[in-house]
């Protein structure tokens, strides 16, 4: 792939002026880098264009002299997603400035959003609506929508609502070879052939530009209420949460598993943090119930629910919003909280439910008798089967341990999650980090029908060249 020239950077400097174009490295710095700063890399410049015009425009500039383009949102990725590779040849495309709702009807139950929206912007908007945006996950004070949809993100209420491929109506984007696909209908039903919008949905930038969606809403929250519950094994949180589900039905909207290591480090690492229960548990859930305006608040069933049974060690109920609040803090920074404590491999990842707590425990058992002295640190999204099966270096290890063993750990995790019949990335993407392991492990099939499709729309290769599609085997390449 080449560089831009000259001329090619002069060209996108005048289409998008100064607000849209840079090639100050001052400017650049912090979107040459991934989240947790793990990938570094280079480009030639950074645009950053306002409309879906002049998006096109800029593609069609791009395509025309060959020039890799890395869109960027919020820059949230855990897997370098959007980071550029280190040829310095890429252009980042930011979709900030393109931060527009264009237009949120609560009758719809509709929210167009361009690309650029940050979730909580989203979130507040809706609210005031008398409406809710039923996707939240920790990075929602910078992750874009464009992200979200590119990456089928997930996150804490998934339980109920779905992940990002089920709250898209509809997209609007730039192919690669600059035309504009407008697919932001409020159809309910349309049947013609293959579904683009689903396509571009966890495509992760590979196959266009998503320049803006159309967004689902459902009705707001008229009353919630948040239990921190302690508990003795993910096989008693599993059996909690479905005793939860046939008391309360769908108003159990979050379950979110938290070992005690999660906590110790979250209480170590984010200040103002306390711990919600007196004692230690070996396990923790994060429960979230919620009704719609004008229904019973769901306190009373909880706290019976709770009360119930042999599984709960302990359980609070939180007093106030504040301390409702107070107890998601601590489960959203655990992310945070992992990545100051020291090198940690990630592993997002996930199997089929009723399986999930056996694995949990045996494969950490397994990890942690073949890497002596790494730590697991496993948590997250129990009731869909996804946990983050982070893996933490053993005490006193610098960054290079990622790498080296770090790398072994990782294979053999995934060996595990693929003998159980899981996916090694259940939320966060494939991105460069997963790249090989994808195609180790993504099967013949899959992974045909996928460079197939990225031939198809992309045959120059510019759409976030290195993530996602592996390229094919060496022996292929030759013929
Ligand atoms: C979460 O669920 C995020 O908190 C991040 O998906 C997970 O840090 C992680 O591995
Ligand atoms: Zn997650």
């Amino acid at each position: 792939m080449a560089a831009p020239s000259p001329a090619l950077l002069d060209s996108l400097a005048a289409l998008l002026g100064p607000k849209g174009f840079t090639r100050d490295c001052d400017a650049m710095t912090p979107w040459l880098t991934d989240w947790r700063g793990r990938f570094h890399g280079r480009a030639a410049a950074l645009i950053a264009p306002a409309t879906r015009e002049e998006v096109a425009q800029a593609v069609r500039l791009c395509a025309s002299g060959g020039v890799p383009l890395v869109p960027q949102g919020g820059n949230t990725s855990m897997v370098g997603g959007a980071t550029p590779d280190a040829s310095g040849h890429a252009l980042i495309l930011s979709l900030r400035r393109m931060n527009r709702i264009r237009s949120l009807d609560p009758e719809a139950n509709l929210a167009v959003c361009e690309a650029g929206v940050v979730l909580a912007n989203l979130h507040e908007a809706a609210q005031a609506a008398g409406r809710r945006f039923p996707l939240s996950l920790a990075a929602k004070g910078s992750a874009t929508v464009g992200g979200l949809v590119s990456t089928n993100a997930g996150g804490t209420q998934v339980l109920r609502f779905g992940n990002m491929r089920r709250l898209v109506q509809g997209i609007e984007a730039v192919l690669p070879d600059g035309s504009l696909f407008d697919g932001l209908t409020a159809l309910r039903k349309d049947n013609r052939g293959y579904d683009l919008t689903q396509l571009m949905i966890g495509a992760e930038g590979t196959l266009g530009i998503v320049t803006a969606a159309s967004l689902k809403l459902v009705p707001a929250i008229g009353s919630r209420v948040v239990a921190w519950v302690g508990l003795a094994t993910p096989v008693a949180a599993l059996a909690l949460l479905r005793q939860l589900e046939d008391r309360m039905g769908g108003a159990v909207e979050s379950f979110e598993l938290v070992p005690q290591g999660a906590l110790d480090l979250v209480l170590a690492h984010i200040p103002g943090t306390r711990p919600p229960l007196a004692r230690r548990h070996e396990w923790h859930a994060l429960v979230e119930a919620a009704a719609p305006v004008g229904a019973p608040s769901p306190e009373p069933a909880l706290v019976e629910a709770l009360g119930a049974g042999e599984l709960v060690e302990d359980a609070v109920i939180a007093a106030s919003e504040a301390q409702a609040d107070a107890f998601w803090r601590l489960r959203e920074s655990i992310a945070e909280a992992e990545k100051q404590d020291g090198p940690a491999v990630k592993h997002d990842i996930s199997v089929a439910v009723p399986d999930m707590p056996g694995f949990l425990v045996e494969a950490a058992a397994a990890v942690e008798r073949d890497f002596p002295g790494v730590r697991v640190n496993a948590f997250g999204h129990l009731g869909d089967g996804n946990i983050h099966f982070n893996v933490r270096a053993p005490a006193g290890t610098d960054a290079g341990w990622i790498e080296g063993a770090g790398a072994e750990v990782s294979h053999r995790v995934y060996d595990l999650v693929t003998a159980a019949g899981g996916s090694i990335s259940a939320e966060h993407g494939i991105g460069q980090m997963k790249l090989g392991e994808f195609a180790r492990l993504g099967g013949a099939a899959r992974l045909a029908a996928l460079r197939a499709i990225k031939g198809a729309l992309d045959p120059a290769g510019i759409m976030n060249p290195g993530k996602l599609v592996p390229p094919p085997p060496l022996a292929e390449n030759r013929r």
